[in-house]
């Protein structure tokens, strides 16, 4: 059984103006797919083809003979992760659990964002930034490359991919406005929500 690009969960043109349909028809249509045709070559006719993608990740992580299974298997999960992030009209604030493990963690959401935008532009090269559950508590990250929480005991809430490929199209070099947008119009507070309420 080979792995699938899942559906993305909108339009390519619903997350306009703010993530244009050109971008995302590279982003998913190319990237997204390029990493699931990559795992596919890697694991053709091995044991691998048919293990559930969280369980081929967690198996790669340090393993310098599965380096390029865990790149391309983690960036299919990461990317998954990230359209689910986002949502046509998103942004706003969060309610319930999440608002409340956020005042908890950082003080309010002006001061969560305002560390988050420094995570993700502050994360040299490649990567993700994070909100992610760790011992109970909220917490920003950054990872370089396809790295991921699941393999640093963290549940994973909230991702943004800072790649060049996710913004230079709608915002050149300006990696700050594409996060703050990001933060302000796109962010998915419903699925951070579930997220934390399955961890
Ligand atoms: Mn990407």
């Amino acid at each position: 059984m080979a792995f699938e690009l899942p559906p993305l969960p909108y339009a390519q043109d619903a997350l306009a103006p703010y993530i244009s349909a050109n971008t995302l028809s590279f982003h998913y249509g190319k990237h997204h797919q390029a990493y699931v045709t990559n795992l596919n070559n890697l694991v053709k006719d091995t044991p691998n083809a048919d293990k559930p993608l969280e369980e081929l990740i967690k198996e790669s992580a340090g393993d310098a003979a599965k380096v390029g299974i865990f790149n391309n298997a983690g960036q299919i999960w990461n990317h998954t992760f990230f359209w689910n992030s986002m949502k046509p009209a998103g942004g706003g604030k969060p309610t319930g659990d999440v608002a409340s493990g956020i005042d908890k963690a950082f003080g309010s959401l002006d001061a969560f964002k305002e560390e988050f935008k420094k995570t993700a532009v502050g994360q040299f090269g490649s990567g993700w930034a994070w909100l992610v559950l760790e011992n109970g508590a909220l917490k920003i990250t950054k990872t370089p490359n396809a790295d991921l929480p699941m393999v640093h005991g963290q549940t994973a809430l909230l991702t943004i991919d800072v790649w060049e490929h996710a913004y230079y199209l709608d915002y050149q070099n300006r990696r700050p406005d594409f996060v703050q947008t990001f933060l302000d119009s796109l962010v998915n507070w419903d699925f951070v929500a579930k997220n934390l309420a399955a961890a």
